[in-house]
């Protein structure tokens, strides 16, 4: 690493060079030192905000040092990085995770004690970073967590997005979406103004031979917009390793604004271009499994792909590496096919700007991504319209089809005459207009492909990308099963659990090698430790309890069993099963003798998850959850067995509130259709049993913890087609206890019925594709085993410890050290051991 300063001036760098508060007193003497100089604050006015504030910036200044020694380090070592790029990073609140990573949580604790405030009511104060819809986006930050927890140098790469995920307010029991804008205090971020890229769109291609007789092509006179890198530190949980994570900002080209429009009297035109240009990285696209074609949409990838693709091949040049190299510096993986432009931007540099043969590039390019692919649901399939790329990436399209045309010879020499294989394989389709296939293109463009659950994988295989096994072989498509980060879903969200397993395991250690919970199982019995399990869960029902009460009013029993479904509101994921099971349970207890009641369980059921804007079907849904909990909860017939909850802008800090409070949780997508699903992972590390389907990571949840540990139900995938033509042409005998559910609805006595026909009758009438009728009776009967097993505390008590013992597959340290191995073929970078023991201490 060079550097300006000569050497006999460095003395004074070397003295002062910052080294972070270690003792209580020094963490005080910092947070005071931000409060009253950073925020020009004082002893008078500092309210919790303001605590928050300046133990952020106490603990980002200790980070920084160790961001800045990594980066360091990183570029000292020279050898392969990661780079992930992801449109989404749920990253939620950082505080305390900083804390916990660099280790002096206690510090902060008692400094913040000292101060006058509960060091809970403080970290409470953080705004959660959004950046994300759901479990892709949350993929991508407990994959962070692990590539800087295992000193992977790693990069990701993403989208400032000045709104993230909307904020959900329930009004009369409808979603209504709040925009969500984060940035008036975000203390985790830095601005690199001096890091920027120029991004071009429309303009046009001019291919020419120039003065030496070379070919030439350029693409010109399109329209500019500037990059600018946000750097966000990500710590590794007992490592110095402090990662980067760069999204980039969208500004106008020229300054401000248009100057030479300004003075020309254009006002209003040059601040239109200024703002066309901010909008951009505007606005986080609210939709989950569904894309649209919009062409902002568009634009947000290629500026985010071209912006990140620049500074990693700025980066490697530095190193005065061949091309040929390149794969060996640099591993690229893409979250999904968002990223896909990305495949052709690396082409369109290696061959327009560095002046590569074509073959010669396009091997560079295949070695260096790797895709992966998180959904096998048709309208989840990214596609673009061949007009709309023409005009906003004239020369990426002519890239993509060449692409294309090599691709089909190569299949054409292979499958000779086989034009029906040429036709499904093409990447454009030959549709009205023509589009770009990008799952297509991501598969062609890279080395590995992977799905994020084993049937998911075997799906992908033998569904949508059968045509390319056959191509390509079976070597290129693999399996990473999906995992969490256990510091952000143990450690941080159920602190007494965490420590409670280390009294009993020896150590932390856990935390950094999840398998080591298998010691838990020989206290599975144990009395003493089962009541403290227990009293846990309890302590965290209550906790649960009070935001319930705080935030509905409604006021539950925190000794009733606690049934969470919390996750986007999708009619895959059949939160309309676990409502129309609730009204069955309602009209069940009406109809009960008070001798019957007093045998049952009472229940609190618990919703929480935000619906696309544009979805009304699940909109539908949450209004209809929203209606049967007015009803149910106000019934004296009924009390404290039923309770239905629906809470509002279920978000990563409501998770780690929700999660470890679960007795049950519901996983109940119709089989085949989630990709992986990890809530369900979190709950059971914390201690809860799942209902399921045989989808997604359920099934390897089972084969961990055992199929008497998991409540399983529903239609297998194998026979979801043959259900859905089934019902095409048979509408006779429907479930007749779904059938009273609906006559009951029907009846008004949730609110005007209309509201709620086309949920019912998408099932009655329209095919029923998610196979709710199919499933209802199985679903009812296996919650019946659950209030019955329920009872039994004890047995209870024995298996939620038996199966957090047997979690310890699902860390996504785990999945990072398969990527790492089967995709990236990167090591860990080597860290001193002196400063691993700093890090610790
Ligand atoms: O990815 C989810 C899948 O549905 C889950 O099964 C899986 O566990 C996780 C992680 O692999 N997919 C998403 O969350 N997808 C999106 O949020 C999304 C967003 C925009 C466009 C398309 C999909």
């Amino acid at each position: 690493v060079e550097s300006s300063i000569p050497e006999h001036m460095r003395e004074a760098w070397r003295k002062f060079s910052a080294s972070g508060f270690k003792t209580t007193d020094e963490f005080e003497k910092e947070v005071v030192k931000h409060i009253e100089t950073t925020l020009a604050r004082s002893l008078f006015n500092c309210d919790e905000l303001a605590a928050y504030s300046g133990t952020a910036l106490a603990f980002r200044d200790r980070l920084v040092i160790d961001w800045n020694k990594t980066q360091q380090r990183q570029t000292f070592a020279d050898q392969k990085r990661i780079y992930y790029l992801s449109l989404e990073f749920l990253m939620g609140r950082a505080l305390d995770n900083a804390m916990l990573n660099v280790g002096l949580k206690n510090v902060a604790k008692d400094g913040l004690a000292d101060l006058g405030f509960r060091i809970e009511d403080v970290v409470n104060q953080e705004h959660d970073a959004a950046l994300g819809n759901g479990g892709l986006g949350r993929l991508a930050a407990c994959f962070l967590d692990s590539m800087a927890s295992l000193n992977y140098a790693a990069w990701g790469y993403g989208l400032r997005y000045r709104y993230g995920i909307f904020k959900q307010e329930i009004e009369n029991g409808y979603q209504v979406e709040i925009p969500d804008y984060w940035l008036d205090f975000n203390p985790w971020e830095f601005p690199r103004h001096d890091v920027t890229v120029d991004v071009q769109f429309y303009g046009w291609v001019n291919k020419y031979t120039d003065e030496n007789g070379k070919q030439v092509t350029s693409w010109q006179d399109g329209e500019v917009v500037v990059a600018t890198a946000y750097d966000v530190p990500v710590p590794g949980y007992g490592t110095p390793t402090v990662n980067n994570l760069r999204l980039w900002s969208s500004k106008a080209a020229s300054g401000e604004f248009d100057f030479a429009k300004f003075n020309a009297g254009e006002y209003e035109s040059a601040v239109g271009d200024q703002q066309r240009a901010e909008t951009i990285s505007a606005v986080l696209y609210p939709n989950d499994n569904l894309e649209r074609g919009k062409e902002l949409r568009l634009k947000q990838q290629y500026f985010w792909c071209a912006a990140s693709l620049y500074d990693i091949v700025r980066r490697f040049k530095k190193t005065k590496r061949k091309w040929s190299e390149f794969p060996d510096q640099v591993a690229i993986q893409l979250n999904d096919t968002h990223p896909t432009l990305a495949i052709v931007e690396l082409q369109r540099i290696l061959t327009d700007l560095e002046g590569l043969e074509w073959d010669v590039a396009w091997d560079i390019v295949g070695r260096t991504f790797g895709y992966t692919n998180h959904t096998v649901l048709p309208e989840a399939l990214e596609k673009w319209s061949v007009p709309l790329i023409q005009n906003l990436l004239p020369r990426h399209l002519q890239i993509i089809y060449d692409i294309n045309l090599f691709f089909l010879q190569q299949v054409e020499k292979r499958f000779p005459k086989d034009r029906e294989l040429l036709s499904r394989v093409s990447i454009i389709e030959e549709s009205q207009p023509k589009m770009v296939r990008m799952a297509y293109l991501a598969i062609v463009g890279s080395h590995k492909v992977n799905g994020v659950a084993e049937l998911h994988s075997d799906l992908i295989k033998t569904t949508i990308f059968k045509d390319f096994v056959r191509i390509y072989g079976p070597d290129k498509f693999g399996n990473v099963t999906n995992g969490i980060t256990p510091r952000r879903w143990l450690h941080q969200a159920n602190p007494r659990l965490s420590e409670l397993i280390a009294s009993k395991v020896g150590s932390y250690e856990f935390l950094k090698d999840l398998t080591l919970l298998n010691k838990l199982e020989a206290f599975a019995d144990d009395k003493e430790f089962k009541k403290e399990w227990a009293e846990i869960k309890y302590a965290n029902k209550v906790r649960l309890a009070q935001h319930i009460q705080k935030s509905t009013g409604v006021s539950v029993n925190p000794k009733a069993l606690f049934d969470v479904q919390v996750k986007r509101i999708h009619e895959y994921k059949r939160q309309q099963l676990n409502i129309f099971g609730l009204i069955h349970r309602y009209l069940a207890i009406k109809g009960m003798s008070p001798e019957e009641r007093k045998k049952l369980a009472p229940r609190v059921s618990i919703f929480g998850g935000k619906a696309a804007p544009g979805y009304w079907m699940a909109k539908t849904i949450i209004h209809l959850v929203n209606k049967v909990g007015e009803v149910v909860n106000n019934d004296k017939d009924v009390g404290d067995l039923l309770k239905v909850i629906f809470l509002e802008d279920y978000n990563v800090s409501k998770a780690e509130i929700i999660v470890p409070a679960s007795d049950i949780s519901e996983h109940i997508s119709t089989a085949g259709t989630e990709a992986s699903g990890t809530s369900n992972m979190k709950f059971v590390l914390n201690g809860g049993l799942i209902i399921g389907t045989l989808d997604g990571a359920n099934i390897e949840i089972t084969r961990e913890v055992g199929e008497d540990n998991v409540y399983l139900f529903g239609t297998l995938s194998e026979d979801v087609e043959d259900l859905r033509h089934k019902h095409f042409y048979s509408k006779t005998d429907f479930n007749p206890e779904l059938k009273k559910v609906f006559d009951f609805i029907k009846s008004g006595a949730f609110g005007d019925q209309s509201a709620f026909s086309a949920l019912i009758n998408g099932i009655v009438d329209h095919g029923d594709y998610y196979l709710v009728g199919d499933d209802f009776d199985s679903y009812c009967k296996t919650q019946d085993l659950i209030d019955e097993d329920y009872k039994d505390q004890d047995a209870w008590v024995t298996k939620s410890i038996q199966v957090v013992s047997r979690m310890g597959y699902f860390t996504s340290d785990r999945c990072i050290n398969e990527y790492a191995d089967t995709i990236w073929n990167i090591e860990p970078l080597q860290v001193k051991e002196e400063d691993e023991v700093r890090a610790r201490t």
